[in-house]
C-alpha cells in the first residue's frame, strides 16, 4: 500500500475503511477530461495558504493552485449551503432553480450538469455532503451524509441504503471517494466525481490526531472584531456574534464532567450529544485534550473582552485543526490521481459552498453579501491549462457551464452562468461579465440575517436589505475593503448610486427577478 495513504488512514482511526487497491496506471489517451470537484462546507479563503498565509499552511490544497488557476475574485450567488449546491448543480440563480433557502427540497427532476454529463458518456458520482433533501439524481453512484452529517461515526445513505461508518467524516468521505475511483467506477468512461466534505462546518470538531495542533496559540484579532455596525442596520441585527452567540459548550466544547459550565440550554444538550456519539477510544482522545482546555478555562475566570478573545482563539484553533485534516485528505486524493496517471487528464477543482467569517466584524457563519461570506475559494487545475491568478469576477453558477464545455457538451440556453474554460486556457476575460448578482432569502431564521439582494462590480457594491426592513448600503471596495463606511445617501454619491441601481435592475431583469426591483 502507498505509504502516504496508509499514514492518513492510521491517523483517522478508521476500522472499516474502503482501502484503495494498487492497480496499474490507467490508459488515459482517448478519453475526455475527467472532473474531480472537491468542495468543503464553510471553508474560508482566509484559511487556504494559496490565498492567505496568516493562519495556516495548506500544502496540499496549494498543489492545485501551484499547477493551476487561483480565482482571486470568486463569489457565490446565495451564501448558504443548500442554495449554493443547487446553484452549482444547475448553473442557475436560486429563484430559478427553486432552492432559495435551507428549508427547501431540491426539485430533482430539473436539469443539472451531472445529468447532462452522464447522458453524454460520463460516469458520475457524488460522495459526502449533499444537503438538498431529495435523493440525488443524475449519478451512477451516490453515497451521501444525512443532512449536515456528523463528524464522528456518521450515517450515510449509500445508493439508497442507510449505513453508519466508524471514524472521522473527512477521512471516511475520502476513503469512499478513492474506493469509487479505484474499484467501483466504469473505467472505460470519463468520470465526474463530486467529493463534498462536511468539514469545516460548525461545530468544527477536529480529528483526534489533530487535537494538539495550535494548542495555546493565539491569533491576531481582526481589525473589525469590535465593529459597532454604525450605519448598517442589518449588520447590527444579526445573531452570529462570537461574543454573544458562540456557545461555550456546543461550539467550544466545554462540556465539563463536573457539569458546571452552562450555556444555551438547547445548544448545551447538543454539545453533550456530540460527545455521546463517539466511541470510547475517540472519547479518551477527546478528553485527553479538552479536559486540559476546560481546566485552564475555569482557572482563568474570564469575562468581558478577555472572554471574547478567548472564544475567538479557541474557535480559530478548532477550525484550523479541521482544515489540517481536510488538507491531508485532499493530498491523499491528489496522490491517488498521480499514482494512477489520472492527474494527466483530470480537471481538479477545489471550492467551498461559501466563505466564512474568521472573526471579522466579530462574527462566525456567513449569509451576508459582505466580502468574507460572499467570496468563496476557487482553485482549478486543468492539465495543460493556464497557471496563476485570475482576477475576473466569477460565481458558482459558472461551474456547470465550465464542466459542460470541457466535456464537449453543448451548454443549454437556460443556464445563467458563464463558462470559465477560456480563463482556464489563459484568456484574461469572459464575455459579458462586468457585475455579479446576489440574493439571500433565509429570514427569519437562525442567525437572523435579513433578506437582501445586491450587485457587485470590480470596485463598488450596492446592497438592498428588505422584508421587515428597507435599507440600502453602498461601498467603495477600493477605499473601504472592510465595508465599514456605508456611502448610501451621502452627498456626492448620487450619480454612483443611480448607476449601481440601474445595474442591479439590469441584472434582475436578465436573471428573471424583476419582481424584486426596488427604488
Ligand atoms: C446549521 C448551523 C448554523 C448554520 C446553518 C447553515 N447551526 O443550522 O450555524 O448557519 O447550519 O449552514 S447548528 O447549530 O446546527 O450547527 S450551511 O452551511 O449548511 O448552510
Ligand atoms: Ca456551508
Amino acid at each position: 500500500m502507498n505509504s502516504k495513504i496508509f499514514k492518513a488512514i492510521s491517523c483517522s482511526m478508521i476500522g472499516a475503511a474502503v482501502l484503495p487497491i494498487v492497480s496499474c496506471r490507467e490508459k488515459v489517451e482517448d478519453k475526455k477530461m475527467n472532473i474531480l470537484f472537491i468542495m468543503c462546507d464553510d471553508h474560508s479563503y482566509q484559511t487556504i495558504s494559496a490565498y492567505d498565509n496568516r493562519f495556516i499552511s495548506t500544502p496540499n490544497i496549494d498543489r492545485i493552485a501551484a499547477d493551476g488557476v487561483t480565482f482571486a475574485n470568486s463569489f457565490v450567488a446565495n451564501s448558504l449551503s443548500g442554495p449554493s449546491r443547487a446553484c452549482m448543480l444547475t448553473g442557475k440563480h436560486s429563484h430559478t432553480n427553486g432552492f432559495t433557502d435551507n428549508t427547501r427540497r431540491f426539485d430533482s427532476s430539473q436539469q443539472t450538469f451531472p445529468k447532462l454529463l452522464r447522458a453524454n458518456g460520463y460516469e458520475t458520482a457524488v460522495i459526502g455532503k449533499w444537503h438538498l433533501v431529495s435523493e440525488p439524481t443524475g449519478f451512477d453512484h451516490w453515497d451521501i451524509l444525512i443532512g449536515q452529517g456528523d463528524y464522528y461515526n456518521p450515517q450515510f445513505i449509500s445508493n439508497g441504503k442507510r449505513v453508519q461508518r466508524k471514524g472521522y467524516a473527512t477521512n471516511i468521505t475520502t476513503d469512499i471517494a478513492i474506493g469509487w475511483l479505484d474499484s467501483i467506477r466504469n473505467k472505460e468512461k470519463p468520470f465526474c466525481l463530486l467529493l463534498h466534505h462536511k468539514a469545516p462546518h460548525r461545530t468544527w470538531m477536529p480529528d483526534t490526531c489533530d487535537l494538539e495542533l495550535f494548542a495555546g496559540k493565539n491569533f491576531p484579532l481582526p481589525e473589525t472584531f469590535r465593529d459597532n455596525y454604525e450605519g448598517r442596520q442589518a449588520a447590527a441585527a444579526q445573531q452570529m456574534s462570537i461574543s454573544r452567540d458562540m456557545d461555550l459548550v456546543y461550539d467550544l466544547k466545554l462540556a465539563d464532567k463536573e457539569n458546571e459550565i452552562h450555556s444555551n440550554a438547547t445548544l448545551e444538550k447538543w454539545g453533550r450529544a456530540m460527545y455521546a456519539n463517539m466511541d470510547s477510544a475517540q472519547k479518551a482522545a477527546w478528553d485527553a485534550h479538552y479536559d486540559k482546555v476546560i481546566a485552564d478555562f475555569k482557572s482563568r475566570g474570564l469575562s468581558g473582552e478577555a472572554l471574547d478573545e478567548w472564544k475567538y482563539n479557541q474557535y480559530m484553533r478548532d477550525y484550523l485543526r479541521v482544515i489540517t485534516s481536510i488538507d491531508r485528505n485532499v493530498g491523499r486524493v491528489l496522490d491517488y490521481l498521480q499514482e494512477k496517471g489520472l492527474d494527466k487528464n483530470t480537471l481538479v477543482v477545489y471550492t467551498s459552498d461559501q466563505g466564512f467569517y474568521m472573526g471579522e466584524h466579530g462574527w462566525f457563519d456567513k449569509r451576508f453579501m459582505y466580502e468574507e461570506s460572499f467570496r468563496t475559494p476557487l482553485l482549478m487545475r486543468l492539465p495543460g491549462g493556464a497557471k496563476g491568478r485570475v482576477d475576473e469576477l466569477v460565481q458558482n453558477i459558472d461551474y456547470a457551464p465550465t464542466f459542460l464545455e470541457l466535456a464537449g457538451v453543448e451548454v443549454p440556453q437556460d443556464i445563467q452562468g458563464v463558462s470559465l474554460l477560456p480563463l482556464l486556457k489563459g484568456k484574461k476575460e469572459i464575455k459579458g461579465r462586468d457585475a455579479l448578482y446576489y440574493h439571500f432569502f433565509e429570514y427569519p431564521a437562525e442567525h437572523m440575517v435579513k433578506r437582501h439582494n445586491g450587485v457587485r462590480t470590480d470596485r463598488y457594491k450596492l446592497i438592498h436589505f428588505y422584508n421587515d426592513i428597507d435599507t440600502w448600503e453602498l461601498y467603495d471596495l477600493a477605499n473601504d475593503p472592510s465595508e465599514l463606511n456605508n456611502l448610501y445617501g451621502k452627498p456626492g454619491t448620487e450619480e454612483l448610486t443611480k448607476q449601481m441601481k440601474e445595474k442591479l435592475a439590469e441584472l434582475q431583469r436578465m436573471y428573471g427577478e424583476e419582481a424584486y426591483i426596488a427604488d
